[in-house]
């Protein structure tokens, strides 16, 4: 059935339940100097490029390619639409490889029609921190679907990743393939609700009209929590703490060190919010809550072409109720004119999903990882992991 896939040390669907395969590794890496020193063989017309996302016109060929290409909902209503900032944000973590931003392109013409990318990052998976890749922004040109293209690029990276003697990987997909280590759903907060209607993305709900959704989906207009304030580069060392500490209570999450933490969580123009509570008595950090932006474009609508989505990050509650951080996360959202606010039901997100009048979304996000077998798959409020 996965002609690529039951080729791959991924947890295959027939081992399923089978616990005398032991968890970890599922193949050992082998001497570097035995991993294959020469790209794979691409269809004739094409060639591999390494991409430099500094370059502007690189990093505009990228962000055409995946505004017109990448990932679109079920009814192919909304596509994402990654800023290039949010690209050059997602791509270049401390110590990232340039080697693993990988192009196909058209020779004659030089046009760009696949993209493939990893970082690198440490995962802990239950008892042990894992050095390994993030793989995301797989897009192939949908004139070159189904051509069996993506399994190439897939091994390309993949032999990239072995090369930096790294042997595993993480990656999420909306589709099903083998074998998810859990599987999550998206949640959907309106804030604004009347251009949510109006696109599609929400209905009005039975016995409900527009003035009275209005109402329902108001929120205050400033936040609510004393101290509650956007977070700057001297509270690097407090945000790691109080991230670490939270963190070592998921079975699969990062291995968040300072420079993570600046890299990741603090705040930049239209890609990242972070907000953290400081008390006003003791100074100390007590909660903090995050969210990237990601728009989406509108397929073929007459007024509107973007959807503006926030997605909840990383939130960490120790005195402010979870409930009480994440309104005034909404709040801030709300002030910053996003559309809807989105979240994932992973770590302890239920907690205020319901509540907070967030919407189930339809369609899953399943989370994997690539050679590393885990015995049982992962309920979402277990997993302290989100990807871009
Ligand atoms: C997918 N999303 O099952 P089988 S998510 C992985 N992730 O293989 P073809 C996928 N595999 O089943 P197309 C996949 N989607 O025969 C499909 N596949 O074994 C598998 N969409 O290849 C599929 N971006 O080239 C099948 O399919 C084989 O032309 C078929 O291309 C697929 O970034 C795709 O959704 C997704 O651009 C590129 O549809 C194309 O359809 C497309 O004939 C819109 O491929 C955009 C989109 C995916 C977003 C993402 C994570 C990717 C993870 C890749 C796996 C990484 C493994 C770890 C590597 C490092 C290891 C180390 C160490
Ligand atoms: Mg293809």
């Amino acid at each position: 059935r996965h002609k690529f896939w039951e080729t791959q040390p991924v947890g295959q669907f027939k081992d399923i339940g089978d616990s005398s395969l032991p968890e970890g590794p599922i193949e050992l890496p082998t001497p570097l100097s035995e991993v294959k020193q020469v790209p794979y063989n691409l269809p004739d017309p094409y060639e591999w490029i390494t991409c430099d996302i500094n370059s502007e016109e690189m990093c505009d060929e990228v962000y055409n390619l995946l505004a017109h290409n990448y990932v679109e909902d079920d009814e192919n209503m909304f596509r994402f639409n990654y800023s290039k900032e949010f690209l050059r944000w997602a791509l270049q973590p401390h110590g990232y490889f340039r080697s693993w931003h990988i192009g196909v392109r058209v020779k004659s013409s030089k046009k760009l029609v696949a993209f493939i990318t990893g970082i690198p990052a440490r995962i802990r998976v239950c008892n042990e921190v894992v050095h390994m890749a993030e793989i995301n922004f797989l897009c192939v040109h949908k004139k070159l679907r189904t051509k069996r293209l993506a399994p190439v690029m897939i091994k390309e990276v993949t032999r990239r990743v072995h090369l930096e003697n790294m042997w595993q990987a993480a990656y999420t997909a909306g589709v099903i393939l083998p074998t998810p280590i859990a599987t999550c759903q998206y949640w959907h907060r309106s804030l604004n609700p009347k251009k949510l209607i109006d696109v599609g993305f929400s209905r009005l709900g039975a016995r409900m009209t527009m003035s009275r959704t209005i109402k329902l989906y108001k929120l205050p207009e400033s936040t609510i929590t004393p101290g509650f304030r956007k977070m700057e580069i001297h509270d690097v060392p407090a945000v790691t703490r109080l991230i670490r500490n939270y963190l070592s209570h998921f079975v699969v999450a990062p291995d968040f060190d300072e420079n993570y933490v600046e890299h990741w969580l603090l705040p930049r123009d239209n890609v990242i919010d972070s907000y953290l509570v400081e008390s006003p008595e003791t100074h100390e950090v007590t909660d903090f809550c995050s969210f990237y932006t990601l728009p989406s474009s509108i397929l073929g609508h007459q007024n509107y072409s973007t959807l503006k989505a926030a997605y909840s990050f990383y939130n960490v509650s120790t005195v402010t109720p979870l409930l009480q951080l994440m309104n005034d996360a909404l709040i801030v959202a709300k002030q910053k004119d996003y559309d809807v606010f989105n979240a994932l039901d992973v770590m302890q997100n239920e907690i205020f999903l319901r509540e907070l009048k967030f919407g189930p979304g339809d369609g899953k996000l399943h989370y994997y990882l690539y050679n590393y077998r885990i015995r049982h798959a992962l309920k979402p409020s277990e997993l302290g992991l989100v990807l871009l």
